[in-house]
C-alpha cells in the first residue's frame, strides 16, 4: 500500500462502528441511524451465542454492506474470508486467533483492506506485511469481548506510533466519546467503538458525539 493510500485509510478510520445483531437490539436500523451521523467505516462482527450464520448471516451481511455503499462507508467483515470474498466486502478484520495475516492476505488479493488486533510489538511486526492497519486494545475496560485481555490505555499505540509513523492505526475497547482525544493525541488515526454506539439510548446522538470530535 502506497503511503498516499495509507492516508486515506487513516482518514477512514476515523470513527469505527463495529457491529453485530448480538449487539444491538435491532442492527440495521442502528447501522443505518450510525452511518447518516457520521461512522466513517463500518464491520460486521458476528459473534456470540446467539449470532446468525450461513444463508441468514450472508444476507445480514448484503443488507448492510447496501447501507454502507450508499452512505459510501467502507464495509469491513470480521473473520470470515469466505463471507467477505463471497459478497465482495472492502475488507476484512481478523484477530489473533483467527486465520493468520498472512494467509488472510493471500486469500483476499492485493486490493482489499485486512486490519489485524494487536496487542504486542511482535504481533504487530508479524502483521505488518500483509495488514493495511491495526486495531489496539483494549484501551478501556470493555464488556463487548469477554477475552479482550488486560487493560492496555495507549502505551501500545504510543509505541507503533514511534515505530511506524505512517501505519493506519485504530484503538479500541471500551471507549467513549470524552476518550477520543486523548487516543488521537497519543498517535491513533481513530476508534472504533461498539457499545458506546450500539447500547446508546440515542444512537443517533451518541454517534454525533464522536463525530463531532
Ligand atoms: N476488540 P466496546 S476490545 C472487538 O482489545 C473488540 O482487541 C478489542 O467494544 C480488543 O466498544 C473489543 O463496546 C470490544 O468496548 C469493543
Amino acid at each position: 500500500m502506497t503511503s498516499c493510500t495509507k492516508q486515506v485509510l487513516a482518514k477512514q478510520l476515523r470513527l469505527y462502528f463495529v457491529c453485530g445483531t448480538t449487539d444491538a437490539s435491532d442492527l440495521v436500523t442502528t447501522v443505518k441511524t450510525a452511518l447518516r451521523c457520521g461512522v466513517t467505516c463500518f464491520q460486521f462482527r458476528e459473534k456470540g451465542k446467539d449470532a446468525l450464520y450461513g444463508d441468514e448471516k450472508e444476507a445480514m451481511a448484503r443488507t448492510l454492506q447496501h447501507e454502507c455503499r450508499e452512505a459510501k462507508v467502507p464495509f469491513i467483515i470480521n473473520d470470515d474470508v469466505e463471507l467477505a470474498l463471497a459478497i465482495d466486502a472492502d475488507g476484512i478484520h481478523v484477530g489473533q486467533d483467527d486465520l493468520p495475516a498472512k494467509q488472510v492476505r493471500e486469500r483476499l488479493g492485493p486490493d482489499k483492506w485486512l486490519g489485524v488486533s494487536v496487542h504486542t510489538m511482535e504481533e504487530v511486526s508479524a502483521a505488518l506485511p500483509f495488514a493495511d492497519y491495526v486495531g489496539i486494545g483494549p484501551i478501556h475496560e470493555t464488556r463487548s469481548k469477554l477475552d479482550a485481555g488486560i487493560v492496555r490505555g495507549t502505551e501500545l499505540i504510543q509505541q507503533v506510533r514511534r515505530h511506524y509513523p505512517l501505519l493506519p492505526i485504530v484503538g479500541i475497547g471500551g471507549i467513549r466519546p470524552d476518550h477520543v482525544p486523548a487516543i488521537i493525541d497519543d498517535g491513533a488515526d481513530g476508534v472504533a467503538v461498539i457499545s458506546a454506539i450500539a447500547s446508546a439510548p440515542d444512537v443517533a446522538e451518541a454517534t454525533r458525539r464522536f463525530a463531532c470530535l
